[in-house]
């Protein structure tokens, strides 16, 4: 390791004074202007993974949900998973050593990780289209180049695609080929071949709204479009070539203020659907022909899918097990919804894709979906060997499970949530089943439900436990959600610092909307005063 060449390069990368930041749910986060150093170290340390593991690592830039002025990047992992947990604490080691000891702090962490530094490494990078994104990612180039690691930079990538790119290079191209083309041609492949399978293909199945959150969603979709346009087609809105990304729209803004986002004309009863603002999350909704407005979210989608698995497991005849993972956000209809009438096997962890994505991999077919709409199913190795097998030995219907089953394994991106592949499956599942977009919002009716945001001086200072839905520290808040939560009829609530904001989160459900607003807004205020709210306090809903 060169050190004076990484001290030197690291300067016109220089860390603010004093500034710390913390790998959080989903990676860095924070605004753009804070975040050349962290790209630059982010950089280096992707090498020395890469080198540790013999494998290629994934750098995605991008901040996902947030503002488009902010920015972030996380590591991905061999097999397109997010970073080892012991890694992202290398990971915020490194982003907040101070400039005088990152190369001293550089050697730590290849001795502690026994990174063999004569081995060879390989980085893959893709950003978003945020304005601060290519001179971010270019930073990252610099990180890989001072530790002399070979590098392909795929430019403007969703960050699932990022992910799918990962796995198929360390699989040998066994999961697919490692390139845009080699993308659209797995996933539009094996939705053709399901929605060929369909009795029903009239013209109410064939088109959807799709909200790209004026993001990189919108991009890929259309590079897709073409693929799939015999079997669907979709009308792109917030496309954007004039709004701001996430700005009123995408798929966190819909599932978070449960209205439509800005630019979405819809009809009654016209399914429609919102991407965020990096693609890795998908949620739709309707209006009825009342006018009211229908959110259908990613516990819903967990249902539909692991409904239809269900069905075809049963046709087949095969046992394999089946798990849906949530998190704490998911809805309590939901979860009953699943465990009393599926009776499928119900599991919660805590929020942050990684906590979901290993419990779901315990499972021959492990669903997982957050309720924000980001989500995937894993199939073990040996369960897709035993469906190819059977799509090739079974006869008739059989058979014809099999083989969809087949496909919608191909379908799905198991290497990461994908808002394109869901879509994709989402589509194929309604129109094999002939569903409308109410009939499968009818599969259960959600409880009220109300998300908040409170500013605190240090969202650290809330720390939880059981799968985030307890209070541990400051003391005497859990005592006072509890006692909130008392008041209302079928009611829960929990708080918890964001991983990717600086603020806390607030979730509360209830027998009615007015008391599942009024119950989260009596919580914001418990917080504000129990945590160290700061500004004014939280006004009602
Ligand atoms: C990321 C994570 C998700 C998480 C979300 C919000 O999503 O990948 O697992 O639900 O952040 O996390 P938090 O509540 O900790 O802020 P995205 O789409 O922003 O990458």
């Amino acid at each position: 390791m060169d050190l004076d060449a990484i001290t030197k390069y690291s300067a016109l990368h220089a860390k603010p004074d004093g500034l710390v930041l913390q790998y959080g749910t989903a990676g860095f986060r924070t605004k753009a202007e804070h975040l050349d150093h962290v790209m630059f170290r982010m950089g280096l340390l992707a090498v020395l993974r890469s080198k540790q593991t013999k494998s290629t690592i994934g750098v995605m830039v991008t901040a996902s949900h947030n503002p488009e002025e902010d920015n972030g990047v996380k590591l991905v992992d061999p097999l397109g998973e997010m970073l080892a947990p012991s890694w992202e604490e290398h990971a915020t080691c490194l982003a907040n050593a101070e400039e005088q000891d990152m190369p001293r702090v550089l050697m730590d962490i290849s001795v502690k990780a026994a990174v063999n530094l004569q081995q060879d490494a390989f980085v893959v990078i893709g950003r978003d289209t945020r304005p601060s994104s290519e001179k971010l990612s270019q930073s990252v180039i610099d990180g890989v180049t001072v530790l002399e690691g070979q590098f392909h930079d795929y430019g403007l990538l969703t960050t699932p695609q990022l992910h799918y790119m990962v796995y198929c290079r360390n699989t040998s191209g066994q999961y697919g080929k490692a390139t845009i083309e080699g993308y659209c041609q797995k996933l539009s492949k094996a939705f053709t071949e399901l929605t060929k399978q369909a009795f029903c293909s009239g013209d109410e199945y064939r088109s959807l709204k799709v909200d790209c959150a004026n993001g990189i969603g919108a991009l890929k979709l259309r590079e897709m479009e073409h693929y799939i346009s015999q079997e669907l087609s979709v009308q792109l809105l917030n496309d954007g070539t004039k709004g701001k990304l996430n700005h009123l729209c995408g798929a966190d803004f819909v599932k978070s203020h449960q209205k439509p986002p800005q630019g979405m004309e819809m009809k009654p009863n016209e399914r429609c659907c919102s991407f965020d603002g990096d693609a890795d999350r998908i949620v739709y909704y309707y209006l009825d022909v009342d006018g009211h407005f229908h959110l259908i979210d990613g516990d819903k989608i967990a249902t539909l899918i692991s409904s239809f698995l269900k069905e075809l497991l049963l046709e087949i005849g095969e046992s394999l097990n089946i798990g849906v993972v949530q998190t704490a956000y998911a809805n309590g209809s939901s979860t009953r919804y699943l465990e009393e009438v599926m009776k499928v096997p119900v599991y919660c962890t805590k929020t942050g894709v990684k906590h979901l994505h290993h419990k779901a991999q315990e499972f021959d077919i492990g669903v997982y979906f957050e309720a924000n709409g980001h989500g995937t199913v894993l199939f073990s190795k040996a369960a897709e060997i035993r469906i190819k097998q059977l799509a090739k030995e079974l006869e008739d219907k059989k058979r014809k499970a099999a083989k969809m089953l087949e496909n919608v394994i191909d379908l799905f991106n198991q290497a990461a949530g994908d808002a394109i592949s869901d879509m994709l499956v989402i589509e194929a599942i309604l129109t094999l089943k002939g569903l409308t977009v109410q009939q499968w919002d009818a599969l259960y009716m959600d409880l009220p439900n109300r998300q908040l945001k409170v500013k605190v001086a240090d969202r650290q200072v809330i720390s939880t436990t059981d799968a985030e839905r307890q209070v541990v520290t400051p003391p005497g808040l859990q005592e006072a959600i509890n006692d909130l939560v008392k008041k209302y009829k079928l009611s829960r609530a929990f708080v918890r610092p964001s991983g990717t904001e600086d603020i806390v989160r607030v979730y509360a459900e209830a027998d009615s909307q007015e008391n599942a607003d009024s119950l989260a807004h009596a919580v914001s205020l418990a917080v504000f005063q129990l945590a160290g709210g700061v500004g004014e306090p939280p006004q009602p809903v």
